[in-house]
């Protein structure tokens, strides 16, 4: 069949499927872009002659396009995402951060950058940068770092192998993340005889790989013959849907369960084994639970500074058991690496442990959130805004953060009912995600009522998916948590003794603050705007919003300096260790302090032989 490589490359991704359990749907179920020299006629023509097979979506922002695919991604548990084209230069490298968040967080999203002519015969082209010591590099190889797989298609038979590649990648369970085909413009026009087959609908199973006996059953043992076992469940727990064998091992043995960012929503926020969030933003219990460990089964998580308060958190002797299908993470801390899908895993484990029961640790933790959700000052704390909207929330329905105070405090505060209910990304915490996610996210579960919590700081940083929102006609109930400035990094500066140096949103050497109006902003692109100065007012301006069949944005104003309940854990990040300031060097002592704490978990369950 004789086809342009862009339109073979179009008609190629709308007959690839996944599968896994036995269900199956579309790998690619749609097609992201924005429009330039260097996808327009290519890609673009391809697009426009398949609107049916490879519904097409108009973004407004290259970044923000791939936060969306993302947040489809995730919702899908991995087993759909988008593709996301863009033109060559600017558009391509506006690729960049939405690429490394997307692989940070093992999250599939094909990239398709436009690229420089490959037979260089026009010369230099319009937003390209030369290299002067190779025409071979083009500014689409910054992307190589941050993608799981990446080629140039500079001829039109290399697409077929690039292609196969490309969705090998993509439906990896332990691989995955950003994968990048660049495709120079001259040839994403050209034609070719492509074999038939090439079209043929193709199914990718998505493995779930079994753990070795023999690492099984040594699993087992560290597990059994532990005084207080504790499992810590990451994102991989979600992605795998190892909840419900999650909730069996607990129920089984009861051991405690504690949550990462990715993984909250493993189980219920009341089941009798969860202890909720664990780490620098835990819950007290979890942590307590955590210091107390001998053994510790983490199940899909990275072990991100964030989890093991900068490996402060877990005894020095601790021993852990990493079930993980990424090897990279499984020989974390000298852990023993039961490299296996989590759901096989730990349903594995839950007969292995056949008998074995634990006393499961205290938890005392929701009448804290309790008290933080109905705390009462003026203007609200935020504790209470997100008190507000997990009430007026369903239990399916699914709230959205990135970066900025809020997403530890939702890590603390944010009752879970559902394992896809809590999407806070916080592998990379781009500013910017929230909104541009929230789309991606009820595009692949538009039975859900999707709530974007977003700050002031990241609402400036990237809103205008709002538009996109408006035009396709989906719906996101988006919370603008407004407290002039940067509450998390002006805390964060006050820890370090830097007194919230540059983290105010105000007028140069005054106290005043800047006449920034966020909602008629909203309004300003297409959504309706709600404005709320108290928790009431809030709470009734969030209900109109869900009520509301359009994209709604409700402005809240908070107070930045009320912080949520303290998680008893510290956070690794260095203080200047000499300073003209006392509050720095004040800091530095306090450092130093807890410095001291930091293990560095290097025996484990790993063989060593020491000489000595
Ligand atoms: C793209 C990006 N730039 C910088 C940061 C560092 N950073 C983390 S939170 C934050 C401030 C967020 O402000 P806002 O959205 O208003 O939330 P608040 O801290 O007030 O809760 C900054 C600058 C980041 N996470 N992402
Ligand atoms: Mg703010």
């Amino acid at each position: 069949m004789r086809l342009t490589v862009a339109q073979a490359l179009v008609r190629f991704l709308a007959a690839q499927y996944t599968e896994r359990d036995g269900s199956e749907q579309r790998l690619i179920a749609g097609c992201f872009g924005i429009f330039g020299h260097g996808n327009v006629a290519g890609v673009g023509q391809a697009l426009l002659e398949e609107t049916e097979a490879m519904p097409f979506y108009h973004a407004r922002n290259e970044q923000a396009m791939v936060h969306a695919a993302v947040g489809y991604a995730r919702m899908k548990n991995r087993l759909s995402t988008f593709a996301c084209t863009s033109s060559i230069g600017p558009g391509a490298t506006n690729l960049v951060t939405g690429a490394a968040l997307a692989t940070i967080n093992r999250l599939p999203v094909l990239l398709l950058p436009g690229d420089v002519f490959a037979t260089r015969a026009p010369g230099t082209v319009l937003q390209e940068l030369e290299d002067p010591t190779t025409y071979s590099v083009s500014v689409n190889d910054t992307l190589k770092p941050v993608s799981r797989f990446w080629d140039r298609v500079e001829r039109p038979e290399q697409l077929v192998p690039s292609l196969l590649a490309a969705m090998r990648v993509l439906t990896d369970p332990a691989e995955t993340g950003a994968v990048t085909l660049c495709l120079p413009q001259d040839v994403q026009a050209e034609a070719f005889e492509w074999p038939e087959e090439l079209f043929a609908r193709r199914v990718w199973r998505v493995r779930r790989p079994h753990p070795e006996p023999d690492v099984l059953a040594r699993a087992a043992e560290l597990i059994r013959h532990a005084r207080r076992p504790l499992i810590v469940a990451g994102g991989g727990t979600i992605y795998a849907e190892a909840t419900d064998a999650l909730r069996a091992l607990a129920e089984a043995t009861g051991i405690g369960v504690g949550e990462t960012q990715a993984g909250k929503g493993s189980l219920p926020y009341d089941h009798p084994q969860a202890l909720g969030a664990i780490g620098a933003t835990g819950t007290t219990a979890a942590n307590a639970a955590a210091r107390d460990a001998d053994v510790i089964l983490g199940v899909g998580t990275r072990w991100s500074d964030f989890t093991t308060a900068s490996r402060s958190l877990f005894a020095e002797d601790a021993t852990f058991v990493n079930l993980n299908v990424a090897s990279v993470d499984a020989y974390k801390h000298a852990g023993l690496p039961l490299l296996a899908d989590a759901r096989v895993g730990l349903e594995a484990l839950t007969e292995a442990l056949h008998g074995a029961t634990f006393e499961t640790p205290a938890n005392d933790w929701d009448a804290v959130v309790e008290e933080a959700y109905t705390t009462r000052h003026d203007p609200p704390a935020q504790s209470e805004v997100i008190g507000v909207v997990n009430r007026v929330s369903g239990p399916r329905d699914v709230v959205v953060c990135a970066a900025g105070s809020m997403p530890g405090d939702l890590h603390k505060l944010w009752r879970t009912r559902d394992p896809k209910g809590y999407h806070v990304e916080y592998g990379y915490s781009t500013m910017g995600y929230e909104i541009a996610g929230g789309l991606g996210i009820k595009m692949a579960a538009p039975d859900r009522e999707v709530f974007v919590l977003v700050g002031d700081g990241s609402y400036l940083m990237m809103a205008q998916e709002i538009v996109t929102a408006v035009a396709e006609g989906v719906k996101l109930t988006i919370v603008l948590v407004q407290n002039h400035g940067y509450a998390s990094i002006g805390a964060l500066s006050d820890t370090v003794g830097s007194q919230r140096f540059g983290t105010k949103y105000r007028y140069r050497d005054t106290d005043d603050l800047l006449p920034v109006d966020l909602a008629a902003n909203a309004a300003s692109l297409g959504a309706r705007a709600l404005n709320a100065t108290t928790i009431d007012e809030f709470e009734a301006a969030l209900r109109d919003a869900v009520a509301s069949a359009v994209t709604t944005v409700v402005q809240v104003h908070t107070d930045p300096l009320i912080s949520a309940p303290s998680s008893d854990a510290w956070w690794d990040v260095p203080v200047a260790e000499v300073a003209a300031l006392e509050s720095t060097r004040a800091a530095r002592d306090t450092y130093e302090q807890a410095k001291q704490g930091q293990r560095r978990h290097l025996a484990g369950a790993q063989r060593i032989e020491t000489t000595a």
